[in-house]
């Protein structure tokens, strides 16, 4: 299978999940301006909606979502434990948390890039950003994983949305847990292994 990815983008998540699964797989960045991939590919005609991650299955099924791709990904490597048994109640408690950093933390961190936005729409997003945050540090409080003893993918996705804060100016010292949870995921040599594919390390 290939994902297709940006280095340091929400893909991160995904390809950290891969590291972790112990799968067999490629990976191909995408110019996300030009819509290429690394080798002249025209990516729209792999991903329509024209953002990554995007994973190509060995059977050639396309699956995109970052969510939806980190939960495939868990459920291809049941032995790795990335995620609880499909449809007990610790698995919905992952989904649950799967979609608040996808839809409260990533979302709204990710439209600070956005250079369309104004600083006003920024500021206001900021404010709702920083009680989400504060939420989401009591939550892991001492974890030491977001799940509890237990890394699951919901992990690599929260590590990789936290690690964007510096670069939107927010100082992260204000959520002690997420910066010692951050800590401990970028230790595990799954991570490494994802930041060095990346060379963001
Ligand atoms: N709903 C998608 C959003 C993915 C997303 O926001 N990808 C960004 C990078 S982090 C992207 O590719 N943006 C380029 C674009 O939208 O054209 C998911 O959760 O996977």
């Amino acid at each position: 299978m290939k994902l297709y990815y940006k280095q340091g983008a929400c893909s991160l998540s995904t390809h950290i999940a891969l590291h972790e699964s112990g799968l067999a797989f490629d990976i191909e960045a995408v110019d996300l301006v030009a819509k290429k991939t690394e080798s002249g590919a025209d990516f729209l005609a792999i991903n329509p909606k024209g953002y990554i991650p995007a994973l190509v299955l060995d059977d050639g099924t396309t699956l995109t979502e970052g969510v939806a791709i980190a939960l495939a990904i868990a459920a291809m490597a049941p032995n790795k434990n990335l995620a609880p048994a499909a449809s007990t109640p610790q698995y919905l408690k992952l989904v649950e948390w799967m979609i608040f950093i996808a839809t409260e933390l990533h979302k709204t961190t990710g439209a600070q890039f956005n250079p369309a936005m104004p600083d006003e729409g920024k500021a206001a997003l900021k404010t709702v950003l920083v009680r989400r945050l504060d939420y989401a540090d009591k939550a892991v409080g001492n974890g030491p994983f977001v799940m509890g003893e237990t890394f699951t993918v919901a992990d690599g996705y929260l590590f990789t949305v936290f690690s964007w804060l510096p670069r939107i100016g927010m100082d992260v010292s204000a959520w002690p847990n997420l910066v010692a949870h951050s800590a401990r995921v970028k230790a595990r040599p799954g991570v490494q292994a994802a930041l060095k594919a990346e060379k963001l390390i």
